[in-house]
């Protein structure tokens, strides 16, 4: 029997604007946004390096709904390069490029199609004169989809022996995503197709692996902190009658992490960068031809600790780290420096004392130890010390956040007690 493969990606979102960082650089921004359009270059090298049948893209090509012209040509572009080998593309449209959306004067090329925001439509993939794969979609109209397309799909006998169905929505909880076009997984089981190719989560999830397998690649390319980790798209095969082989291809340029430095006895300053640089290449999929943007989540306990915590220079470590890097093709931008380490302080030696020190930490230790006590603690402070137009302005101080708050007060004491003593 005649197989498939084919490359399925989603939530491309080309000329995203970029949010969410610590601070606004110029240089760092055109980087991020040309990075959408690097990750679509590199699906469509792709495509064409792994002989596909076919590109599936299942929606948010466009971040909005007044995409750059720039941003159609260079889609279209790809497209033309794909066209040009006899690759096909198969496309529906999201939240974020409805159809209603789209430039009129932007034509497609040959073996490009697009769903419309009819019933699930259904177009026949034909390979060596025979019928290969029946592939069913739908776009979204306009931005707001509340139905359940899900339940529009359905096979219409077309006889090939291969059925994909292209479908942008969210599955159970939406988490951080809209919920648009909603369904649950017992919508979409029993209907008969190979493959649910789905766009709209920008996490991949493979949701069932096999009869049918469903399937979100997750975007190309992280646009925030909120999308750390790997990007990429997905290669399938489908041997009719089997479960789909799926393998995920990486293709970001620029990957988002957080990342934590222990500096447990650290004393030089100078090896921050060093320590920085290792874990940094301990993450999974590390690639040293990716760039990277960095939250650094400093820990342990270090002489350091003094330093670390002056924000002038923090501020001026930043800078040093960031210098010079958007010069190069692959860089390493540290966005921000959280400072959670803690002075260099033998707790428990203190703790065996019998000094002011430690009556002192006899006390942190009760409240840390009895959540009930600590949160009226909190309360009484939160009473006395805290103005109304702060409150109007905060929410409440979670639990965690409260033991946080008392380790933290913890270790500025003794750190004050210990150095004048
Ligand atoms: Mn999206």
């Amino acid at each position: 029997m005649t197989k498939v493969r084919f490359i399925h990606t989603a939530d491309l979102h080309l000329d995203t604007p970029f949010k969410g960082l610590a601070s606004w650089n110029r240089e760092l921004a055109v980087r991020l946004q040309d990075a959408t359009f690097h990750s679509y270059e590199k699906i469509i090298a792709i495509c064409i390096t792994e002989k596909v049948d076919f590109l599936i893209i299942s929606g948010d090509i466009f971040d909005s709904e007044s995409k750059s012209l720039a941003a159609q040509l260079r889609f279209v572009s790809g497209l033309q390069k794909l066209s040009g080998q006899g690759i096909a593309t198969y496309f529906v449209c999201g939240n974020h490029d409805p159809l209603n959306s789209w430039l009129d004067a932007i034509q497609l090329p040959d073996h490009v199609h697009r769903f419309d925001a009819s019933r699930a439509g259904c177009f026949t993939y034909e390979k060596e004169g025979e019928p290969a794969a029946d592939i069913y979609g739908t776009s979204f109209q306009e931005k707001v989809v509340r139905r359940n397309l899900a339940l529009d799909y359905k096979l219409t006998g077309h006889a090939s022996p291969v059925s994909i169905a292209v479908l942008h929505g969210t599955i159970g909880t939406p988490g951080l995503h809209e919920n648009y076009a909603p369904f649950k997984i017992e919508d979409v089981m029993n209907k008969g197709f190979d493959y649910w190719a789905m766009g709209h989560i920008h996490k991949r999830t493979v949701v069932h692996d096999s009869h049918p397998a469903i399937v979100y690649p997750g975007n190309p390319q992280g646009r925030d902190f909120g999308e750390t980790g790997a990007k990429g798209c997905c290669l399938v095969d489908i041997i009719p009658g089997n479960g789909p082989l799926v393998k995920f291809m990486p293709v970001h340029t620029i990957r988002f992490e957080e990342i934590a430095v222990d500096l447990t006895g650290e004393t030089e300053m100078t090896k921050l960068s060093d320590k920085i640089e290792k874990t940094k290449i301990k993450i999974d999929n590390y690639s040293e031809n990716d760039s990277y943007i960095l939250r650094v989540n400093l820990t342990g306990r270090t002489p350091l600790h003094e330093h670390l915590n002056r924000p002038e220079e923090m501020q001026q470590l930043l800078d040093y780290f960031n210098e010079g890097q958007l010069d190069r093709e692959h860089f390493t931008w540290i966005d921000q420096i959280n400072i959670n380490t803690n002075p260099d302080i033998d707790i428990d030696q203190v703790r065996k004392g019998t000094d002011f020190s430690a009556d002192l930490l006899k006390v942190f230790d009760a409240y840390e130890n009895d959540e009930k006590q600590l949160s009226r603690l909190f309360q009484e402070l939160d009473e006395e010390i805290i103005n109304y137009q702060v409150k109007k302005e905060t929410t409440a101080i979670t639990e965690h956040e409260k033991t946080e708050i008392l380790n933290k007060a913890k270790w500025m004491m003794l750190d004050q007690l210990l150095k004048k003593a």
